[in-house]
């Protein structure tokens, strides 16, 4: 298995090659997710929230780039799965309000920060069992024929009927595309601990393209554009938790900053002006969004 780091298939050029607009929407989304997710810890240690969170913090930029070059997938995620959903064009109002229980939630309130659906954006949550979105996420793509993506954990992967459904996919070239956010970490226990083994070699055993990368979003992107061609496809991508599996509180630094990172990477490209204005605006946007609630504590 390939050790991680955050440099792990790193191609040099690409946020030049994919150019300007893409990195602007790229900050655009991520910092959105960024903005919301601060707001909701900020509910949580507020005690306006009570339920098990599962933060995007640290992750947003997958996800961001994820729905750029997959805008037309419908998308099978799991728990932290916030970013997707903002990505995906969810809406944000219907995100807060599940999270805070209310009927007008994007689930009717039923499921909280675990399970979040979102069926005019074709965003399918799990229902709580770990890894059940990529069996799921394969009998809709047999079902409907469209590109489907199914985003599960580094210890989701290890679940036993992830296998038969790659297998499957893989003989029957099905539109899947199949993203592990692997940061590394079953709730506390890490790989390591856990197997030998990983899913990109077991992937690449039944056929399909897999790749197994870190989490610089040109490097997602231009992985995800390249298999969208011929699904079925694998992407490992080494990730970074910044808080705990559930909730707001940290566990030490994080492995590396892939926002910090990507930030750098963006100012490179002389985007500073426009990104002040952008982050200006989701600001102000997540701010208005959670004002009534947080005024109330
Ligand atoms: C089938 C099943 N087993 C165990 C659990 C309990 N559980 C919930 S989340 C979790 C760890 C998930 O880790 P991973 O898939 O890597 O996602 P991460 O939280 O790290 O993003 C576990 C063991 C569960 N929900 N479902
Ligand atoms: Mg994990």
């Amino acid at each position: 298995m390939e050790r991680r780091s955050a440099t792990l298939g790193h191609i040099p050029g690409l946020p030049e090659k994919f150019g300007k607009d893409f990195a602007l929407e790229l900050f655009r989304r991520a910092n959105f997710s960024r903005h919301f997710e601060l707001k909701v810890k900020e509910a949580c240690e507020k005690k306006l929230i009570t339920i098990p969170i599962y933060l995007s913090l640290g992750t947003e930029f997958n996800a961001a780039a994820l729905s750029i070059v997959a805008s037309e997938f419908k998308v099978f995620a799991q728990h932290r799965g916030h970013s997707f959903y903002l990505s995906f064009g969810g809406d944000p109002g219907e995100l807060r309000d599940e999270i805070l229980g209310l009927p007008t939630g994007c689930s009717g309130g039923m499921s909280g920060s675990n399970a979040i659906q979102g069926k005019g954006i074709e965003l399918y949550g799990h229902s709580g069992l770990m890894g059940e979105q990529v069996p799921i996420a394969v009998g809709a793509a047999l079902a409907t024929g469209k590109p489907c993506m199914t985003v599960c954990g580094d210890a989701s992967v290890e679940e036993d009927y992830i296998y038969p459904s790659l297998g499957f996919a893989a003989t029957q070239k099905y539109p899947v595309l199949f993203i592990c956010e692997d940061n590394d970490l079953s709730i506390l226990t890490k790989v390591e601990t856990r197997r030998s083994w990983s899913p990109v070699d077991v992937a690449a055993s039944m056929g399909m393209d897999a790749v197994d990368i870190a989490d610089n979003p040109w490097v997602v992107a231009h992985h995800a554009q390249r298999m969208s061609k011929a699904l079925p496809g694998f992407i490992n991508i080494r990730s970074v938790r910044v808080l705990w599996h559930a909730g707001t509180g940290t566990d030490g630094p994080p492995e590396w900053d892939r926002y910090e990172l990507t930030l750098a990477e963006l100012n490179k490209l002389g985007l500073a002006d426009q990104m002040a204005k952008i982050e200006n605006e989701n600001k102000t946007k997540a701010h208005k969004l959670w004002e009534k609630q947080l005024q109330k504590l």
